[in-house]
């Protein structure tokens, strides 16, 4: 009988399995980065929802990588959707998360790759175990896995993916008055208004707000220590699923609005005093429309 602890044919090897996000996302990234002329533009939810030639082709590119090194995996992207598995896992991809900086040229864009066991379409039934986040146009992938910490990655040249990993962490705990935060906006009118009266009232209990336009990358600065928290309620498991686990794996915290699940609503991320005030007033400000 196998010894539960000793590894099987089916324990995942998360070495390897971190190994190949960086390298699906740093391919990725160069990928994006060597925009065409047209980008053909297109929109979702809203007018301003937009979605690129790049982004469909980029996630194309990560199905095919995925289908031929992880065929027993599931993928679930941003723009095509759940396809099945038989593993138990599933890779959730954003082909390009901050799709309107990159449209405007703005480099505060990323791929993000994460491989999650659960399903990531069910809030609180899924958790991470290895993820990466490319922003190439910044010349870096952050990265982590369970257990094995989170790092970041100049990416010398393209999709070279050598390089030397340096070890990151949260920012040192500070109060909610001396904490720098950074959210999102939904695309929907509504939801702005709701999110833009919520942010209205955190501004003056916070050091400053920032607003950068992309999940993955928020919560990627939160893990290294350029911001000391993190939140929004628009974002889907695509956005998050890297970046989340890159905080938790920088001695960080993530969870709910209150002490509610992730994405039921919204997504909190910071050192842990700081996650746990922020996340109390969001919920209690949330609660109280
Ligand atoms: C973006 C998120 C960001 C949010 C933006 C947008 P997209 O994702 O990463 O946090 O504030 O409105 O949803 O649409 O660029 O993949």
């Amino acid at each position: 009988m196998t010894d539960s602890s000793s590894p099987t044919s089916t324990t995942p090897d998360l070495g390897e399995l971190r190994d190949l996000a960086v390298a699906l996302a740093v391919e990725a990234g160069a990928f994006v980065a060597a925009r065409p002329a047209e980008l053909h533009v297109g929109t979702k939810s809203s007018p301003t929802d937009i979605v690129t030639i790049m982004d469909q082709r980029s996630e194309a590119l990560l199905r095919e990588r995925l289908r031929a090194s992880r065929p027993q995996d599931a993928v679930f992207g941003e723009e095509a959707g759940a396809s099945s598995g038989s593993s138990g896992l599933t890779w959730v991809i954003d082909p390009i998360d901050g799709t309107v900086n990159y449209l405007y040229g703005i480099p505060e864009y990323a791929v993000s790759v994460a491989l999650v066991e659960g399903d990531p379409g069910t809030p609180g039934a899924w958790r991470p175990l290895v993820g990466a986040v490319c922003a190439p146009e910044l010349g870096v992938v952050i990265h982590a896995a369970v257990g094995g910490g989170c790092a970041q990655r100049q990416i010398e040249r393209g999709n070279d993916v050598r390089g030397t990993d340096v070890g990151v962490r949260v920012r040192a705990d500070v109060s909610l008055d001396q904490a720098l935060v950074a959210t999102g906006f939904s695309y929907g009118v509504q939801e702005r208004r709701e999110e833009a009266r919520l942010v209205a009232e955190v501004l003056p209990r916070v050091r400053d707000i920032r607003r950068g336009g992309s999940a993955a990358l928020d919560l990627c600065n939160v893990a290294r220590g350029r911001l000391d928290g993190y939140f929004e309620s628009s974002v889907n498991p695509w956005d998050i699923a890297a970046g989340m686990l890159c905080v938790a794996e920088a001695s960080g915290k993530v969870g709910g609005y209150g002490r509610g699940t992730i994405l039921d609503p919204g997504i909190v991320a910071a050192a842990p005093h700081v996650h746990d005030d922020l996340a109390d007033l969001v919920g209690w400000l949330t609660s109280e429309k």
